[in-house]
């Protein structure tokens, strides 16, 4: 049921001094009074609401906390429904007990992410401003933070009604001109539809090109270090972490679990990987299992960055030659060749690297040469030069993106077709395209959509 009562722990269980208990739905203000008994004696609807209420919380047994309540009425309220928060002490025990007491009056515990599900159905919120709710609670950075921050404020919100708005007009003039050839209407001469819709593309491209950013700032970027054994993996793995978590020997091999942490770079996040060095064969069963788990994470999708390492104080051999062999089939990331060990004396043949994988960068974990160069070079390759402003609409999640993608083909689909002079059929797939840009904030999209985006939040958001 829609509006029936629901109620959860919105911080996190057991920690803090304080917990908060939020309830929402039809008849909560009235049913929250039957635990909790404001010290005035008067009763909590007696308030106005908004009015923070200090009292007890009692069950049918006894007194269990003092409380600050303070109740939301429709639709002034996160959820749009009536809501009563309740701010009670943040043990493990005497916020489960309030819980308790709230449940007993017929409410039923949350969903995960049923407050903001109910947001987004009440209207509160457009699907992109909850999905970056969504990105600001697991934002791994601080500039994730501004960004999503931004974008639950609505400006992506903003930019698409702008895009979708322009096309719809354009579709109705399409139509106007087909129902009524012999108006003088002025708008849909071919030059300028082709000129209008032009615009569209471009404005569509713009958006689509701020995902790579978008989505490397909130989410951060999945980065994987490998190469043979002994190449350094595990010493650059600690300098870019700035912390010694890896063990490093000069004993090839001796990396074989993958290690996992993160590195700030200029404000985005590496979500680092160090793994074992690949060589041909090994004697040894759980190097060569850590060989294996290697090769998985450098090949899943999930992965954006591959730091491929070749040390500088050794000739080019066959562990390499398989290892560039194997980078060349990679298209979907972007892998960056890492000279190592730059403070000894150079045997590798640089070039030879270079001609398969493209430019990469030098450097020695024992002075930190070149970790700067690095740096930079990640940024540049994924943010740009500089990072953009909060403000500025982004893509950050692959549904976003793919809607958009799928909304710019047709655009582009329907350009075509205006230039070989079918208007109708212009008009029905601008009609299609228009349904694709308006997904991105959900209107029309399917149940199971929705209920995935909302899956993803915790109980009591
Ligand atoms: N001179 C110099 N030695 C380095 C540098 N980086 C790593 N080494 C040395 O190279 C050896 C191997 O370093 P690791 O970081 O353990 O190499 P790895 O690639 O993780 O090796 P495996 O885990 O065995 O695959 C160690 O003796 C390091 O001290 C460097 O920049 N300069
Ligand atoms: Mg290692």
């Amino acid at each position: 049921m829609l509006n029936d009562m629901i109620a959860a722990i919105s911080t996190p269980i057991g920690k803090g001094g304080v917990a908060l208990i939020r309830v929402s739905g039809n008849g909560c203000h009235t049913a929250v009074e039957k635990i909790f008994f404001p010290i005035s004696k008067k009763r909590l609807t007696d308030y106005s609401p908004r009015f923070a209420v200090y009292g007890e919380i009692r069950d049918a047994r006894s007194l269990i906390d003092t409380a600050i309540v303070t109740r939301f009425s429709s639709p002034h309220s996160f959820t749009g429904e009536d809501m009563v928060e309740i701010s009670c002490h943040g043990g493990y025990v005497v916020s489960s007990m309030v819980l308790e007491a709230v449940l007993s009056l017929g409410i039923r515990m949350a969903e995960a992410g049923e407050f903001t599900r109910r947001a987004f159905i009440n209207d509160k919120l457009s699907l992109t401003e909850a999905e970056a709710i969504g990105d600001v609670l697991s934002a791994v950075s601080r500039e994730g933070v501004r960004l999503s921050s931004s974008q639950a404020s609505g400006v992506l919100s903003a930019r698409m009604k702008e895009i979708t708005d322009k096309l719809t007009s354009l579709i109705s003039s399409i139509y106007a001109y087909i129902d009524y050839p012999d108006e003088d209407l002025e708008d849909v001469d071919d030059e300028t539809l082709g000129i209008t819709l032009d615009g569209l593309i471009g404005e569509c491209e713009t958006l689509l090109s701020t995902y790579r950013a978008g989505n490397a700032i909130t989410h951060g970027i999945p980065t994987v270090i490998v190469g043979k054994p002994n190449v350094g993996k595990s010493s650059l793995f600690n300098s870019l972490i700035r912390e010694d978590r890896a063990i490093v020997t000069d004993i090839p091999g001796t990396t074989r679990d993958m290690l996992e942490y993160t590195a700030d770079v200029k404000g985005v996040t590496l979500r680092l990987t160090d793994t074992a060095g690949l060589r041909e064969s090994t004697e040894d069963a759980i190097e060569e299992m850590g060989m294996n788990i290697a090769r998985a994470r450098l090949f899943s999708p999930e992965t954006s960055l591959v730091l491929a390492l070749f040390d500088l104080s050794r000739e080019l051999d066959g562990d390499d030659e398989r290892l560039i062999e194997a980078l060349e089939g990679v298209t979907d990331k972007t892998v960056i060749p890492v000279y190592t060990k730059c403070d000894l004396e150079t045997r590798l043949d640089v070039d030879a690297v270079e001609g398969a994988l493209g430019k990469g960068v030098t450097v020695s974990s024992r002075d930190g040469q070149g970790l700067e160069a690095l740096e930079e070079r990640i940024f540049s390759a994924f943010i740009g030069e500089e990072l953009p402003q909060p403000e500025s609409p982004m893509l950050t999640g692959v549904r976003q993106r793919s809607v958009v993608e799928r909304g710019l083909d047709g655009l582009r689909q329907a350009k075509a077709e205006l230039e070989t002079g079918f208007k109708d059929m212009t008009g029905m797939t601008l009609e299609s395209a228009l349904a694709s840009l308006l997904e991105v904030d959900a209107r029309g999209v399917g149940e199971h959509i929705v209920d995935e985006i909302f899956s993803k939040f915790c109980v009591g958001k």
